[in-house]
Formats: C-alpha cells, sequence, structure tokens
C-alpha cells in the first residue's frame, strides 16, 4: 500500500512539532514505522493523503460511536458556527448537556465541562483532596488518566507505549503521593488503607481499564473498591473518559451497578470535539468554584460548538444502537480468535460493548503484567499485516480498540478476511 505523503507531511512535521505529532501515541513508536496522515473520513471509513482508505477501529480514539461524518452532528455544530463559535459566558447549551448527562449517569448529581480527559481527571483529584482534605491518591498500575503531574505514576497508554516508566518532570514529592498498585487485587487495596489510615483522598480506576488494552473488573473488584474506600472515608472516582456512553447508556457503572462519588468523562461527551466534563455527589461539587473554595476553571470550557457536537452524539446514542454494537461487537472478536486459532495462534481477548483488544501468545489478560508478558512483536506485525490491507486497529498492544454503530456486518467480515490473511502470514513468519 503506497504512503509515501504520509512519510513525506511526516518528515514536514518533524522540523515543527516534536515527533511529528501532537500526542505522543499517534507517532507509531509502539508499532514501529510512519503515522498514516488522514484527510477525510465517513461512517466506518478514514481515507489518507494518499488516496488509500481504511475501516477504522480507533475513531479518534472513541468519540465516533456513531461513525465519522454524523450527519446530524455535523448540521449541528455548522448551526451553531453560523451563529457564534464561543462567548466566554454561559448558554443554555451547557445546560442542556449537563441535563443529558446527569439523566443518563444517576450518580452525576451535578457536572462542570472541561476541555479533555486530562482536565476532567486533574480537577476531579484536586476536588478529592480539597473535599477530604487528604493528600495521597491511590491509582492503579497501567490505567491512564491523563497528563497531568499527580496522575503520570505508572501510567498506561502513551506512556507504557513509549516505555516510560514514569515521566520526568514530575517533583518527586508530589510523586510521592500517588500510590500506584495492580488492578483486579482488591487484597492490597485493603492493605494499602490499612497502611495509611486516613490519609488517602481518593480511589481513581479505569472501571473497565483500555490502556493497558482493554482489561475488565473481576466479578467483586469495583464493588470491593467502593466499600474499601467509603470505610475509610475516602472518595472513590470512576474514570469514565472512555467507558462513559460507549460500554452502555450510562457507561461501566450502570453496566456494574456501582455508584461512585465523581465520574470524569471525555471523547463521546463532545461528539469528537474537545471535551471532558466531571461530576457526581452535589455536596462534593458544591465545593468547586464558585460555589465552593476549589478552584478549576477554563477559558474554553462549555465552548458552544463542543456543546452541539456532544448532545446531538449523545441524543442519538439509544437503546438500539447499544445493542448494534454489542452485537457487531461479539462477531467481531469470536470471529478474529477463530480465525486466529485455526491458524495456530496463541491469542486471548477481552471486549465490551464497543471496545476491545486482542493479546498474542498469553492465555489471560487481567491485569498490567498479564499484558507485558504477551508477544509484542506479533501484536505488532498484525497491525501492520491489517494495515496494509486497509483496516486501522490502535497502533499500541497497550490500547482498546473501538468499534461503532456504522460497523455493519459487512464491514466486520471484510475486517475478519483481512484477519485471516494476517495470521496467516504471522504464522508463515
Ligand atoms: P485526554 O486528555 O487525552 O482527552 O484524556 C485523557 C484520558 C483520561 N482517562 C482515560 C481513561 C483515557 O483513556 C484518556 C485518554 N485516552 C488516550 C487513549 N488511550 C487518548 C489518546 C492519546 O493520548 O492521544
Amino acid at each position: 500500500m503506497n504512503r509515501k505523503q504520509s512519510s513525506v507531511l511526516m518528515q514536514r512535521a518533524c522540523r515543527t512539532i516534536p515527533g511529528g505529532v501532537n500526542s505522543p501515541v499517534r507517532a507509531f513508536k509502539g508499532v514501529g514505522g510512519d503515522p498514516v496522515f488522514f484527510d477525510r473520513a465517513d461512517g466506518p471509513y478514514l481515507f489518507d493523503v494518499d488516496g488509500n482508505h481504511y475501516i477504522d477501529y480507533i475513531g479518534s480514539w472513541g468519540p465516533m460511536v456513531l461513525g465519522h461524518n454524523h450527519a446530524p452532528t455535523i448540521t449541528a455544530v455548522q448551526q451553531q458556527a453560523a451563529k457564534a463559535l464561543g462567548f466566554g459566558a454561559p448558554t443554555e447549551a451547557e445546560i442542556e448537556l449537563a441535563e443529558t448527562i446527569v439523566q443518563r449517569v444517576p450518580s452525576m448529581q451535578q457536572v462542570r465541562m472541561v476541555n479533555s480527559g486530562t482536565e476532567a481527571t486533574m480537577s476531579a483529584i484536586r476536588l478529592a483532596r480539597g473535599f477530604t482534605g487528604r493528600d495521597l491518591i491511590l491509582k492503579f498500575t497501567g490505567c491512564y488518566h491523563g497528563h497531568s503531574d499527580s496522575l503520570l505514576v505508572k501510567a498506561g497508554s502513551g506512556v507504557l507505549t513509549l516505555g516510560l516508566p514514569n515521566s520526568p518532570g514530575v517533583p518527586a514529592d508530589l510523586a510521592a503521593c500517588t500510590l500506584s498498585l495492580p488492578f483486579n487485587d482488591l487484597d492490597a487495596v485493603a492493605q494499602v488503607f490499612e497502611q495509611y489510615p486516613g490519609k488517602i483522598a481518593c480511589i481513581i480506576v479505569e472501571p473497565i481499564a483500555g490502556n493497558m488494552g482493554c482489561i475488565l473488573p473481576k466479578s467483586d473488584y469495583l464493588q470491593g473498591l467502593h466499600d474499601i474506600a467509603h470505610e475509610d472515608g475516602a472518595l472513590l472516582i470512576f474514570d469514565e473518559v472512555m467507558t462513559g456512553f460507549r460500554v452502555s447508556s450510562g457507561g461501566a457503572q450502570t453496566l456494574y451497578g456501582i455508584e461512585p462519588d465523581l465520574t470524569t468523562l471525555g471523547k463521546i461527551v463532545g461528539g469528537g470535539l474537545p471535551v471532558g466534563a466531571f461530576g457526581g455527589r452535589e455536596d462534593v461539587m458544591q465545593e468547586i468554584a464558585p460555589t465552593g473554595p476549589i478552584y478549576q476553571a477554563g477559558t474554553l470550557s462549555g465552548n458552544p460548538l463542543a456543546m452541539a457536537a456532544g448532545l446531538s452524539t449523545l441524543q442519538h446514542l439509544t437503546d438500539d444502537v447499544y445493542q448494534t454494537i454489542g452485537a457487531a461487537t461479539e462477531t467481531l472478536i469470536d470471529g478474529l480468535v477463530e480465525r486466529a486459532t485455526n491458524a495456530g495462534l496463541q491469542v486471548c481477548e477481552n471486549r465490551v460493548c464497543g471496545m476491545f483488544s486482542l493479546f498474542f501468545g498469553i492465555d489471560q489478560a487481567n491485569d498490567y503484567d498479564d499484558v507485558a508478558r504477551s508477544n509484542i512483536d506479533q501484536f505488532n506485525a498484525f497491525f501492520h499485516a491489517m494495515l496494509n490491507q486497509g483496516v486501522y486497529l490502535a497502533p499500541s498492544a497497550f490500547e482498546a480498540g473501538f468499534i461503532g454503530a456504522t460497523h455493519t456486518s459487512e464491514i466486520i467480515q471484510t475486517t475478519l478476511d483481512a484477519a485471516e490473511v494476517a495470521f496467516s502470514d504471522l504464522v508463515a513468519a
């Protein structure tokens, strides 16, 4: 597949942008080779600058759950753009999106809009520390919550992809306030709360991890986190930036029936435009300025274009759409496992409505250590074999894949046909 123009653009980009990208995981460092530069997208398809097209399993890292170029959403943004791009003042659209969020996510009694998932989690952490008067926070190895200082400790996603244990530039004193434990290990959580009684402000967790590959919580895990945190007076924060409005209309918390104290959102809630949000218990949210002393702000927070895109997306995410996406997820993953196994490859997978990961060379993936043991070279070879057949997967074994409403049965079948070729190439190599 000829991607010469992408390579030319990458060389040009590197002259003015570090690594040629505005977010590290796009740089293909994990899988090797030059990233693909895209020109346009439609439904499940991406079209690159060399005229190639690909079935898209990233969807802008989650937001494009209705498919690219979703007509009502494009129209909503165009109509708002014709009125104003922004005010720096309140609008009714912000209320409409807030009302929609709290209606769909019952634990979120109040919500504040921000401009990214990072801002959402950074703000939620500050709120938890201010509300509890405690400094320590607990996260889990391989979970990624954006790039704010306190959360770049044993993080996932691009930090894992680039093999960075932590990030330079985070003061040691601040990093020391972040405790990190293996995901899915409830005993370790109980022990750390015994070790630091009354000191931990919050637990922040991806209820379904998506930044060390897709990792599902063990059956009692989330309830255990909830109970241990509350027994000690700590808050439970569900980082649903990835799972929010993806795995169900109310996110992972609705799927598992757990009510966190705070929830962070991003990606889908902005319909592809820059939006994050954090919210939860009203008594906690009231501590945020201007009603409370804990400061948080943003020039473009609640931007009307972004509100229009987010509102349209949520309004079109009906129960039927989730059923369609769920069925497509099952068909794709069952088909991938069947074909890989028939080719003689050892694979395992984790899947949930609209989100999945395929792992090579291991028989289970329950935490970061499992994924670290997987055959990354085989994943990378699979990635490129699929890319060269017009299927665009996440360019890292430590990411999740995303399925949207426009991944029809024909699209899934085309993907499975490409995978059959890719698996046989792997075995033949
Ligand atoms: P952003 O600041 O990138 O909008 O959101 C950070 C974030 C927070 N929490 C979770 C659970 C997330 O998955 C993310 C961001 N996800 C990555 C994909 N693994 C974004 C892709 C990128 O970094 O370019």
